[in-house]
């Protein structure tokens, strides 16, 4: 089936096709298969968890935004191999969004990066997305690439830069992406530099960094009141001796000067191996400097992959952590924070990748929710460290899995998403349509 709306672009009517790709029917039809074999594993877990309709209220509000660029198939600096049925458009983005978030409901809004994802008529792209119960969640700006007509290159740099010039046009750039945002509804720029040195002695540290505070500090100011801006870091890569915002103190100490609507992004790849994140998050929860997550995988570095597919003890740690954070701060688990994925998939349908990591983050939390918080308070205070290490584990190890499907069969998505996905055919028409070489615009 599909919606027609009309829209009018320069007093001309252009008609856009809604595309419902799957059906609430079609999903009732695959629920119906799973239920019974569902029901005996939900009550069997249920029945063990203290307050089950609290923690089944915070599942279904729970959403993670999805980023624009991860519904093209990545690739490596080696190449890439393109998947059939890419969206080549914004609109075919965000109509995967919609597939996402028809299937697990958990999935209600889109991060999108300018300029690879420009939205040529803000009214019409935000009509799209409410027809999928889709919003906008940050936008990115993106100076880490040179694009086509770009006066200046930012091949040594862009908020850091040398020459003012150069850090005009970045500036630029960005309070451009807030005005892109603004029309959309988003609430917050998301600002990740590259900006660094590849040699000893190539930059003046200090220079650098006092650069990058000026230049934020001009974008700061282009901020409407109820924005936010967040501040990522990153070790390394695409510099391999220095980066200008390389670890979250750097971000905490840009974000503290400029004030509070500047946070610190905490991206699970962007950390040297062995890093404690769950204890940064802890710290910059307490400051109310976390602005949110970008979530991922990695065995070695920024490796991109699928969120809980390598480290899902990790993943539960720093959820336990924000769970007993924002609660010690009376926050609202759902939205105080910017929860989002930055994953890049070469190998996997966009899509089913997607639905997995939704899923691995949905699993953390459940299990952070069950942690008996006052137990472990009292094993801490008795230096009880056995006991602490029991408690999380008993947590750890439920298969709280039935949980989320619960919590999806509640809010009218599906017992299992990638499953319903595969048998719908969801890929096969999408090949049909678009083509087997599309290729979507981002990395
Ligand atoms: C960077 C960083 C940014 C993302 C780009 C595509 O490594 O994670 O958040 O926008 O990649
Ligand atoms: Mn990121
Ligand atoms: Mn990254």
């Amino acid at each position: 089936m599909s919606g027609r709306l009309w829209f009018i672009v320069h007093g001309v009517y252009i008609q856009n096709e809604i595309i419902m790709r799957i059906e609430k029917y079609q999903i009732d039809e695959h629920n119906q298969q799973h239920l019974a074999q569902h029901k005996r594993q939900f009550e069997f877990v249920a029945e063990s968890v203290a307050d089950i309709s609290d923690v089944m209220k915070k599942l279904q509000a729970f959403n993670i935004a999805i980023p624009s660029w991860a519904l093209g198939t990545g690739g490596t600096r080696f190449g890439r191999f393109s998947g059939g049925g890419e969206p080549r458009s914004l609109e075919e983005k965000i109509e995967d969004v919609g597939v996402i978030h028809a299937l697990n409901k958990s999935s209600n809004s889109i991060s999108l990066h300018i300029p690879w994802d420009i939205p040529e008529n803000a009214g019409a792209i935000k009509s799209l997305a409410a027809q999928l119960g889709l919003h906008f969640d940050a936008v990115n700006s993106n100076t880490f690439q040179d694009q086509p007509n770009q006066k200046l290159s930012y091949k040594y740099g862009s908020l850091h830069h040398v020459d003012k010039a150069v850090r005009k046009q970045a500036i630029e750039h960005n309070i451009e992406v807030i005005k892109y945002g603004v029309q959309l509804d988003s609430k917050a720029l998301s600002v990740w530099l590259s900006d660094g040195s590849n040699f000893p002695g190539q930059l003046n540290f200090r220079k650098a960094f006092q650069n990058t505070l000026e230049s934020l500090q001009e974008i700061y100011q282009a901020l409407p009141d109820d924005w936010k801006m967040w501040i990522e870091y990153k070790p390394y890569e695409p510099n391999f001796y220095s980066t200008t915002i390389g670890d979250w103190g750097q971000s905490y100490l840009l974000a503290s000067k400029l004030g509070s609507k500047a946070s610190t992004l905490v991206d699970l790849g962007h950390h040297l191996q062995g890093a404690n994140i769950e204890q940064i998050v802890s710290l910059l929860l307490m400051e109310g400097k976390l602005a949110g997550f970008h979530f991922n995988d990695s065995k070695y570095g920024d490796d991109d992959l699928t969120v809980g597919s390598i480290n899902p003890y990790q993943l539960f740690l720093i959820f336990n952590e924000l769970v007993e954070g924002m609660d010690a701060r009376g926050m609202n688990h759902a939205t105080s924070i910017g929860w989002m994925i930055d994953a890049s998939h070469n190998v996997k349908d966009p899509i089913e990748d997607l639905l997995q990591s939704v899923h691995a983050i949905k699993i953390a939390y459940a299990q952070a929710l069950l942690v008996d918080k006052q137990a472990l308070q009292s094993a801490q205070n008795n230096n009880d460290v056995a006991q602490a290490q029991e408690i999380l584990q008993q947590a750890y190890r439920t298969d709280v899995r039935s949980l989320i499907a619960e919590a999806s069969l509640l809010s009218g998505g599906a017992l299992a998403p990638v499953d319903a996905y595969r048998k719908l055919n969801v890929r096969e028409n999408l090949i049909k349509e678009r083509g087997l070489k599309t290729v979507a615009t981002g990395l």
